[in-house]
């Protein structure tokens, strides 16, 4: 069975994410992680269970790492230039591309409650429904976000959970506001679909690890974790903590012990 087929049945998720270059600019990376190679590297090393890219990406650095590192495509992104804040993540790669590029999943933003939600939600019917054809688990980015919007309010993420999972997600990729209860009630929202943590910018290391360790704790399959893991000054450490926590609940204090961090 697929590695990333295996999660479904096993419940527990490390992604790496490494499509910042398009949704935030270089600006993310250092002279090190600008190389993609160096970040496949380290999905491999730190044995992630998937590493998402876009196609680009996947198109010019993943051949090396196709059956050694599973791929979830994104297939829509958007960059954050201060002409380019409108809330909509236009579609860039199709399903059948993805198969192609050796995907084992595509993945999809949706800013709900965005003036584009019509549109977004339009394009990724289409994509799930291909995505089943070709067997293909589907992973929502539920990104709450828009005028009026609180994308870190309980609710607002309960509803982008449940409406994840209604559309057709397999796995949800959301935002934490440190409310566990309140996650509580998020995973239950998202019903049979799992759960993963967005990482979101750099914060300290016991702090990334106590929140990832608390969302597992209340139903929360794992986390898709960009910043929080190649800005690191151990990036390695920092995955080989993330996997003994999510994989064998080791304690925040044992692996910060032992990887010295
Ligand atoms: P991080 O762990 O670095 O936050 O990565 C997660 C992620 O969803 C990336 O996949 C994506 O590039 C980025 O965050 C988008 O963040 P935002 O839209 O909040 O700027």
């Amino acid at each position: 069975m697929h590695k990333l087929q295996e999660l479904l049945f096993h419940n527990k998720a490390l992604f790496l994410a490494l499509d910042h270059g398009l949704e935030h600019g270089p600006k993310d990376f250092n002279i090190q992680t600008i190389d993609p190679e160096y970040v496949l590297n380290l999905a491999l090393h730190g044995k992630y269970n998937a590493i998402v890219l876009q196609k680009g990406l996947a198109e010019k650095y993943y051949e090396n790492f196709r059956y050694k590192v599973p791929l979830i495509l994104k297939l829509n992104g958007k960059t954050n230039l201060p002409q380019n804040v409108l809330p909509y993540s236009p579609q860039n790669c199709s399903v059948s591309r993805a198969v192609k590029l050796g995907a084992s999943a595509i993945g999809y933003t949706i800013y709900f409650g965005s003036p584009y939600e019509t549109q977004m939600l339009k394009e990724f019917s289409k994509i799930q429904e291909e995505a089943r054809d070709h067997n293909m688990p589907v992973v929502v980015w539920s990104y709450p976000r828009g005028p009026g919007i609180n994308d870190l309010d309980t609710d607002v993420v309960a509803y982008g959970a449940r409406a994840s999972m209604e559309l057709g997600a397999d796995i949800i990729k959301l935002k934490y506001n440190r409310n566990l209860e309140g996650f509580k009630w998020i995973v239950k929202c998202a019903g049979k679909a799992r759960v993963v943590l967005s990482g979101g910018p750099k914060v300290s290391t016991q702090e990334f690890l106590k929140d990832v360790n608390d969302i597992i704790s209340v139903g929360a399959v794992g986390v898709a974790v960009g910043r929080n893991v190649w800005q690191h000054n151990k990036p390695l450490e920092m995955s080989k903590a993330l996997n003994e926590i999510i994989f064998e609940r080791k304690s925040v204090d044992y692996v910060m012990r032992k990887y010295k961090l």
